[in-house]
């Protein structure tokens, strides 16, 4: 006899019609409220809220639901001050001419530099990285030998983690909090900082907090592509 592999889809809810448009409506007048902020107040946000949105994030779907991402969530103040000392010592390289002309052109009308007073300023940084392998389960391995034993392969991972860090964004901003998708490259630093190993990427580097007051975001960001540019119905 075959093991079972399926249980019956117990939480799935059906809305009317009418309710259905509704939501998606009302989801979308919320959604479109997020914004990446760069002024972030140095109000304190609980861990209980960052645990909650993480464990959104980990309901997305991934490459035979293999969950190849780690969510390092960062409040220690010297932490923070090491990253972004790292992260804004890249950002002078990048700014300085590593970027090329024509990105650097394009990042224009956002403004930013290689200031990174956020990465020290906001309550939160949440370290997301992409795990090429996995262990099968999370209980410790004692020996090198046995974490190959235990190692597996995981597919689709960018895939993946870009699903995840999307719930994680909706999930900080359904919460009442803002982020900025931060990227510094090489962020390659950030597995010593986190403790990480090598076979893990670190993917993005996310900021997490209350925006500070008279916070402003960039006149560019707001300009979305309408519905009839991005979308064809056939
Ligand atoms: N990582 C740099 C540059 C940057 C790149 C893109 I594409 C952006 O949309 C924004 C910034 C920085 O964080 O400044």
């Amino acid at each position: 006899m075959s093991a079972q592999l399926s249980t019956p889809l117990s939480d799935y809810q059906e809305y009317p019609p009418e309710e259905m448009a509704r939501r998606a409506e009302h989801f979308y007048q919320q959604i479109k409220r997020r914004h990446s902020i760069r002024d972030f107040s140095g109000r304190a946000v609980e861990r209980r809220i960052i645990e909650s949105c993480i464990r959104s994030a980990a309901t997305a779907p991934s490459g035979a639901n293999h969950q190849p991402w780690h969510f390092v969530a960062i409040s220690d103040p010297a932490v923070k001050k090491e990253i972004r000392e790292k992260a804004e010592y890249e950002e002078q390289q990048f700014y300085g001419g590593r970027a090329g002309e024509e990105w650097l052109d394009a990042l224009k009308p956002l403004g930013t530099n290689e200031q990174k007073p956020f990465l020290e300023t906001a309550p939160w940084l949440i370290a997301i990285f992409a795990q090429t392998v996995g262990t099968v389960d999370s209980t410790p391995v004692e020996s090198t030998i046995e974490r190959e034993l235990k190692t597996r392969k995981n597919y689709y991972v960018r895939e993946s983690v870009g699903i995840a860090t999307g719930f994680l964004i909706d999930a900080l901003h359904h919460a009442g909090l803002v982020t900025l998708t931060h990227t510094p490259k090489p962020m390659l630093f950030l597995n010593d900082i986190c403790q990480r190993d090598k076979s893990e990427r670190p993917y993005i580097l996310m900021v997490v907090g209350y925006p500070a007051e008279g916070a402003t975001i960039p006149i560019h960001a707001t300009k979305k592509k309408p519905l009839e540019d991005i979308s064809t119905f056939i």
